[in-house]
């Protein structure tokens, strides 16, 4: 949020300066000074139009293969789709521009040779993609170089995008989150901080869009603070929440909520649950507690458990992975904060070293601003 504030003062005050010299070159009547101005301006405006340009013609390649297959589509759904990608283009852009500008200078040569594939190497570990899966990206890609007698870099790269989504998909079956048939129930969990209740927030909106009814439950009881956060969230995305007061067992404000789940015969319940406990065993004893209430009185409802983790933390968050997906059963992972970081590529290691899916991806603070994660789009509006 801090870089990203920073970035909109960064820009405020790039308008201003562009802004006073315009002023300055009109105010003096200096035709160099106007020229000036207007040559500056000419450069940003380029700027800006080649950057649409790509964002447009990335969006337009994609939905070009869309259209291919799907003729039939109505005009809305199209637009939503394509605003869909757009979104995430723009969530991804601080890593996007970490990658390229140093992938620009590693695919600039010719050769492919031990050097390419030191510097791609080093370029891809940086941008916290990860040891491991860099390892086994670079094996992959030289296998198909050579395979396919590639022979200059720049005609690796498109290879390079296909080996790194191969490698994502390799462990993966399904990115999409488990809610049907109803009822479901959504437990979220994952360290303090991260997005929790923001994210549940946002997907009770977009459950209720898509006409779900949704009953959202308190468990995080820790704070009072956390409740009306909850509240709050609940109240934007005008659906109902069940909460009872600090410090109450959080396995009964999660049996209380199935009860009333069950009477009222809601689709899909979301239970938020706490991230921060006096040390990480209260935690998920907390957490297993939760679980055999939910086993006990809701058998047939279709289970859900979304690990939320922050992309701005980095290989942190591979590490949470893992400490989580060793004691809860996790079926799904929601990765935040993308549009505030040049981190993004955690996201690849978290699929291809933990075998988790991504499921779904927060790119803001706003209610609308969660997609539903897809590696194509994302290894597109990655490089
Ligand atoms: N920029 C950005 N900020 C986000 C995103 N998701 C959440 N946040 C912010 O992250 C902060 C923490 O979010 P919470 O939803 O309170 O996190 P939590 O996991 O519920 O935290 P605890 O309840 O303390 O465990 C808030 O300031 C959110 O606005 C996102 O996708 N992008
Ligand atoms: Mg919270």
């Amino acid at each position: 949020m801090f870089n990203w504030f920073k970035k909109k003062n960064k820009d405020e005050e790039q308008k201003e300066v562009q802004e006073k010299k315009i002023d300055l070159a009109e105010e003096l009547g200096q035709t160099q000074a106007n020229e000036e101005a207007k040559s500056i301006e000419e450069v940003k405006m380029n700027a800006e139009a080649k950057s649409i340009d790509e964002a447009k013609s990335n969006a337009e390649v994609k939905m070009n293969d869309e259209a291919k297959v799907n003729e039939e589509v109505p005009e809305e759904v199209k637009e939503e789709k394509s605003s869909f990608f757009k979104r995430m283009f723009s969530g991804l852009e601080k890593t996007r521009q970490n990658l390229n500008y140093k992938l620009q200078t590693v695919f600039k040569g010719t050769d492919i040779d031990d050097d390419f594939y030191d510097e791609l190497e080093e370029v891809l570990v940086t941008s916290d993609i990860g040891v491991e899966t860099v390892m086994n990206i670079i094996d992959n890609l030289k296998e198909r170089l050579v395979r396919e007698n590639i022979l200059e870099r720049k005609d690796a790269f498109p290879i390079l995008k296909d080996e790194i989504k191969n490698i994502m998909n390799d462990n993966i079956t399904s990115r999409d989150l488990k809610l049907e048939p109803s009822p479901a129930i959504l437990l979220v969990v994952g360290v303090n901080g991260v997005g929790k209740t923001t994210t549940i927030g946002k997907l009770s909106y977009q459950f209720r869009q898509e006409g779900k009814s949704v009953l959202i439950a308190a468990a995080d009881t820790f704070r009072a603070a956390a409740i009306e956060q909850l509240k709050e969230w609940a109240n934007r995305a005008n659906v109902d929440i069940i909460a009872h007061e600090e410090s109450a067992d959080p396995a009964s404000v999660v049996f209380d909520a199935i009860m009333a789940a069950k009477a009222r015969k809601t689709d899909i319940l979301i239970c938020d649950t706490a991230g921060r406990l006096h040390n990480k065993q209260n935690l998920m004893n907390e957490l297993n507690k939760i679980k055999r209430v939910i086993d006990r009185e809701f058998p047939n409802a279709v289970k859900e458990n979304l690990l939320v983790l922050d992309a701005t933390t980095g290989q942190n968050a591979i590490i949470q992975a893992k400490s989580f997906k060793e004691t809860s059963d996790i079926t799904g992972v929601c990765v935040t904060k993308l549009d505030g970081t040049a981190k993004g590529g955690v996201i690849i290691a978290l699929e291809s070293e933990l075998h988790l899916p991504v499921k779904i991806i927060g790119v803001g603070e706003k209610i609308e601003d969660l997609q539903a994660f897809n590696v194509d789009d994302f290894v597109e509006a990655l490089f």
